[in-house]
């Protein structure tokens, strides 16, 4: 018998059985768990170490769960339509459908090769007819609720990619895909609704168990704001400024207001502005910058004053200048701003280099304030797990900053009121309240996030299910008529208008409603309204009447764990939670929230601690990884790497190290197969272990799990002591993290049915609490010895010890005990 592990054979070998079995197939009925990964973009360089990281952590989790006796839905399909393979047709003239079924080959394969138990049944592609059908018809549905619609509006442009971009997809005013600028420009687009589901998205995010830096992340994309509208009257005009403030107890130092380049009273009042030409001028300047490049805090606030135009302040009554200025953004709020420089870091900088007079309102209750936050900060980092020291200085750094923001801009915080006439001495949360009374304000709720683009001038995406006709308008494409198919017939060269125009089969239609002469939109879906819903699909994947059934999903939603990658905080997962609300609020799902339970997974660095890059040739292939170590070693070292969220770099010393684990595990489980033998010990830290892991995986800490498996094997592999049994629940237990190998030995063990029909082994909490206490041994009361024993050891077994201390001999000095006291796992105590 040979007990050499051969990976390469047991793994084939397995992998071949599972998918001739429906171990992994998810069957409705009884209680459920989804357990989900972010489905893979198929790139055509194949997975990378990255995908196996959160693939082998949801795997885990999903075995446990089918051990526990749960129905479990663990599903697999790829975001297969996008940039890449469009881009690659136009350089290589590669039909973006034949590259893509080409990755998709590849990824299933490599896939496949790791011993995941995704249920393969239920695969989507995104780009296959038989799914975008259906994101059509989510389309539809959107529509029909008045939660899509089109409207010109001032887009990201790629002038590279020529297409129109999210805002997720601007990093730095760059493009996401190509790096080059993006610019500006208005053109007819379609968008979702998501901003009639801001509050919603927002409040709803509380109980959910996500990593806090993701809602955080969503918090702020999100974007609440409570405020006040105010008014302005224009001196000697009919007209006034309404400006968006979220601070009216500081109205009593705004010393002039702001619009934006674009706020529509700046035409109506060209007669009355006598520097025009000028005005002009900046308003075109003004249109060439993008979002980004105009909010920068770091860049100069440029702006022009409305000569010949004053503004009253409604508070003090004092007449104020009116600029424009491309810091005030005309999408947010009113587009126009009452400019406070005592207090307001972009106000002050406007202010200072044009002499506009600085008012200060706000007095910060300052001696309190800093003793307070002082010593927040430092509990604060003592909490995050800095010593105190640290925490000090770090509390030190903070208050100095604090001390020089009230030198430059003034102070941003609430404080008491001064030069505010009657509101002076209130404190900003009162006069907040007052000051909008008084002047007749309304309080208003903002929201920074934005309804959803989801036009792209591309080929490869669901194309949007509308058409347009001379005589009856927008007409949504019948549900009967679905998919709208992609044709054939189209040059993939970017002009800036989709490519789908270039094909007259497609462009030209009859329309639905009257018959006439019509045309198709042209534009695609972007690709993130797929898989705003795939996790829906997958419950119910094979459905050709419907999207999903109904009873389907909501037996099999929401998914309870859900991993992948912290790039997708505000895209994906908004997008996501939108689209479950709107379906939900059109009656077909019964739920609120898509997901749970999150957990990131932390980038894997390469071995050199930088990110792995083709450019600095440090790229560690899976495959190769698999193919050398094993599956199953890969699978291990990526879990036993570290915590999940955490960044870490590969090591392949470590993969060595964990390949010995189980190659011991292997050999030993043969060798003792013939020779099992019973002992409490192996028995109790069996039970320890069995805890460990249980625990471990409830709780996402994959890396302590295998380290107490480390422990368990190194112990019992050198006292050789352990029963058939025990064996087989070591082996249930390693099998979620290297499923071929422990299912190699369980049929070693002589089974003939799938270890993973097995249950979840118990543990016993009364053999746990096993370790080695110290005993306190005295005579009289007084203490004399100290004693190692088990907890729980019998009174006989001690005594007989106890009696045999030296100390204890000595301190009898030949007296008989007369009474032996014993206090179970604390103290003895002999009377004499
Ligand atoms: C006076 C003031 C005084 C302000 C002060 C702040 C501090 P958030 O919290 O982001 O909602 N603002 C309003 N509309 C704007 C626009 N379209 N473009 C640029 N800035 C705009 O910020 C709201 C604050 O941002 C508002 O409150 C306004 O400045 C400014 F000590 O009004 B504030
Ligand atoms: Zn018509």
């Amino acid at each position: 018998m040979t007990t050499f592990y051969n990976h390469n054979k047991i793994e084939k070998k397995w992998q071949t059985s599972w998918a001739s079995s429906d171990l992994y197939q998810a069957k409705e009925g009884g209680d459920k768990k989804y357990i989900l990964d972010m489905f893979s973009y198929p790139s055509g360089a194949g997975l990378h170490v990255g995908h196996p990281e959160s693939y082998t952590a949801t795997d885990i989790v999903a075995r446990y769960f089918r051990f526990k006796g749960f129905n479990v839905l663990h599903p697999v399909g790829f975001d297969a339509f996008g940039l890449p393979a469009e881009n690659y047709a136009i350089k290589q003239g590669v039909h973006p459908q034949e590259t893509t079924q080409k990755n998709i080959e590849i990824f299933r394969r490599q896939i496949k090769s790791l011993g995941f138990s995704y249920d393969w049944s239920r695969e989507v592609d995104t780009s296959s007819p038989e799914y975008y059908k259906w994101t059509q018809w989510l389309f539809l549905k959107l529509y029909e609720k008045g939660l899509a619609y089109k409207k010109a509006a001032p887009v990201n442009w790629c002038d590279s990619c020529k297409t129109v971009l999210a805002n997720e997809q601007v990093t730095d005013s760059k493009c996401e895909r190509c790096e080059n600028q993006v610019i500006q420009k208005n053109l007819e687009q379609w968008f979702l609704k998501v901003t009639e589901y801001a509050e919603e998205l927002l409040q709803q995010m509380e109980d959910l168990d996500w990593p806090e830096a993701l809602k955080s992340a969503q918090r702020n994309w999100i974007g609440r704001s409570e405020g006040a509208l105010l008014d302005f009257e224009l001196k000697g005009l009919d007209k006034s400024v309404e400006v968006f403030t979220t601070r009216p107890d500081t109205l009593f130092g705004s010393t002039y207001l702001v619009l934006a380049p674009e706020h529509s009273l700046v035409s109506e009042l060209k007669n009355q502005i006598s520097n025009w030409p000028a005005v002009a001028e900046y308003i075109k300047q003004a249109q060439n910058k993008n979002q980004l490049e105009r909010t920068d805090l770091n860049k100069d606030k440029t702006g022009v004053k409305l000569e010949g135009v004053m503004a009253v302040n409604p508070g003090s009554h004092e007449e104020i200048p009116v600029y424009i200025a491309d810091y005030v953004m005309t999408n947010y709020g009113t587009g126009a701003i009452m400019a406070v420089p005592a207090h307001d870091e972009r106000d002050w900088e406007f202010a200072i280099s044009r002499n506009i007079p600085i008012k200060y309102v706000i007095e910060p209750d300052t001696v309190k304030d800093v003793r307070g936050n002082y010593f927040q900060e430092i509990i604060y980092k003592i909490e995050e797990g800095q010593s105190y020291e640290d925490a000090e200085n770090q509390a030190l750094k903070y208050i100095f900053q604090q001390i020089k923001d009230c030198v430059g801009y003034g102070y941003n915080g609430n404080g008491k009121l001064i030069n505010s006439d009657k509101f002076d001495g209130l404190n900003s949360e009162e006069a907040k309240e007052k000051i909008t009374k008084d002047v007749k304000g309304k309080k208003k709720v903002n929201y920074k996030i934005r309804d959803w683009l989801i036009s792209r001038q591309r080929y490869w995406g669901a194309p949007i299910p509308i058409i347009y006709c001379d005589k009856c308008g927008q007409v949504p494409v019948p549900e009967k008529d679905l998919p709208v198919l992609l044709p054939n017939d189209v040059d993939f060269k970017p002009t800036g208008e989709s490519p789908l125009k270039s094909s007259k089969s497609f462009h030209e239609v009859k329309c639905p409603k009257c018959g006439g002469q019509a045309k198709r939109e042209s534009d695609t879906m972007d690709t993130f309204v797929c898989s705003s819903w795939y996790f829906l699909r997958y419950c119910d994947s094979s459905n050709n009447q419907e999207a999903f059934n109904k009873k389907a999903v909501n037996y099999w939603m929401p998914v309870d764990l859900y991993i992948g990658g912290m790039e997708h905080a505000v895209g994906h997962l908004i997008y996501s939670r939108f689209i479950t609300k709107a379906l939900r609020d059109a009656g077909y799902l019964k739920f609120d929230e898509p997901f749970l339970k999150i957990r990131a997974q932390g980038i894997i660095l390469a071995e050199d601690g930088r990110k792995m890059s083709k450019r600095w040739g440090n790229v560690i292939n899976p495959d190769q990884v698999a193919e050398e170590y094993g599956a199953d070693s890969l699978r291990l070292y990526e879990m036993f790497m570290g915590p999940l969220e955490d960044m870490k770099p590969w090591n392949t010393k470590g993969i060595i190290g964990v390949r010995r684990f189980l190659e011991k595990v292997y050999k030993f489980s043969l060798e003792i197969k013939d020779n099992f033998n019973e002992d409490s010990a192996t028995e109790r830290l069996l039970h320890k272990t069995v805890k460990k892991v249980t625990e471990d995986i409830e709780g996402i800490k994959f890396n302590t799990a295998i380290s107490a498996m480390m422990v368990f094997i190194n112990q019992v592999a050198s006292s050789k002591k352990i029963s058939g049994q025990e064996l087989e629940k070591f082996l249930i237990i390693l099998s979620p993290f290297a499923p071929h190998l422990a299912e190699e030995l369980w049929s070693e063990l002589g089974h003939n049915e799938s270890i993973f029909r097995e249950k979840w082994p118990d543990y016993d909490s009364k053999l746990i609490i096993d370790e080695e206490i110290t005993m306190a041994v005295q005579i009289n009361g007084k203490l004399r010895a100290t004693i190692a024993v088990q907890r729980g050891i019998k009174e006989k077994e001690l005594r007989d010890r106890v009696e045999a201390l030296a100390n204890v001999q000595k301190n009898l000095e030949g007296r008989q005990i007369k009474k032996f006291i014993y206090i179970e796992d604390k103290l003895v105590n002999l009377v004499v």
